[in-house]
């Protein structure tokens, strides 16, 4: 994980956004798109203001082994790459069905070790989850907001994911999805849709948004999809990545922008 911060700056209880790319392995514009965010926050003087309002805790591959067996066994290997049951011909726990908040249902996760979408033995049973839980859970820290990269679909989506349900202050967080789909779309005209994940999709349990808005407290939770919608899905060709990249700088310019004003009003 990178910790980028202003010269001089660093307090535990300055408000923080966490970042993460690659939790499936397959989406290769993820951790593609968080590296050129990390140069972007360093190197970029039109990134001062995101790094004046806010720390950045940043994680650009959550799943390294399932990263690397796309590279060399399997490109579209999701989970990642632990022996889920000892004798079991099958490998891997889908992070994204493994993190401790309505991890139980089974209609929308699987308990089989062989399925795409297996969410673990048991919630947390997978060092990359608590990892990042425990990132999420750090005495003292205040985290603004959690952004999840993953693709394909082109989406911004908020909780709830594992229900066709709407959290409380669903509206806070749609008014800066919103905000960052239109920066978005003004960049160079690509769509992006904003909605609940549950609601908009298909429903998810134990994913790492819907934990990190329900037990970590994070009021920002977005998991954000990616391009393209379907032509070329996971296997998105390399002169794709800095378009990709610029329209998603200019949506969380856009969303930070939103936050900032959100938090003045509470102010
Ligand atoms: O299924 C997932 O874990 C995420 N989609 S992906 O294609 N990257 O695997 C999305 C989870 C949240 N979205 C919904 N609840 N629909
Ligand atoms: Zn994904």
């Amino acid at each position: 994980m990178v910790k980028i911060w202003k010269n001089g700056m660093q307090l535990s209880n300055r408000p923080t956004i966490l970042v993460d790319g690659g939790i499936h392995a397959r989406e290769w514009i993820s951790p593609a798109v968080v590296l050129n965010f990390i140069n972007f926050l360093k190197t970029n003087p039109a990134a001062v203001n995101l790094v004046d309002e806010f720390q950045w805790f940043v994680i650009p591959v959550l799943n390294p082994d399932g990263y690397v067996y796309t590279h060399t066994t399997d490109r579209l290997w999701r989970k990642n790459r632990k022996q889920s049951q000892v004798n079991s011909n099958c490998f891997g726990t889908d992070l994204n069905r493994n993190f401790g908040y309505q991890w139980d249902p089974l209609q929308t996760a699987s308990n089989d070790p062989c399925s795409l979408v297996y969410r673990g033995p048991t919630p947390f049973s997978e060092k990359e989850s608590i990892a990042l839980r425990d990132v999420m859970l750090q005495q003292g820290q205040t985290y603004t907001s959690y952004i999840s990269f993953h693709s394909y679909g082109q989406y911004y989506l908020y909780p709830w994911l594992h229900a066709d349900q709407l959290t409380a202050d669903w509206i806070d967080l749609d008014d800066c999805a919103k905000a960052a789909t239109a920066a978005i779309f003004g960049y160079k005209r690509k769509r992006y849709q904003a909605g609940a994940g549950g609601s908009l999709l298909y429903q998810a349990s134990g994913t790492s948004g819907d934990y990190a808005k329900a037990e970590a407290n994070i009021k920002y939770a977005y998991t954000i999809e990616l391009r393209d919608t379907g032509r070329k899905g996971f296997l998105l060709s390399h002169r794709q990545i800095i378009p990709t990249w610029e329209e998603n700088r200019d949506g969380i310019i856009a969303l930070v922008d939103c936050l900032v004003q959100k938090n003045d009003l509470i102010k």
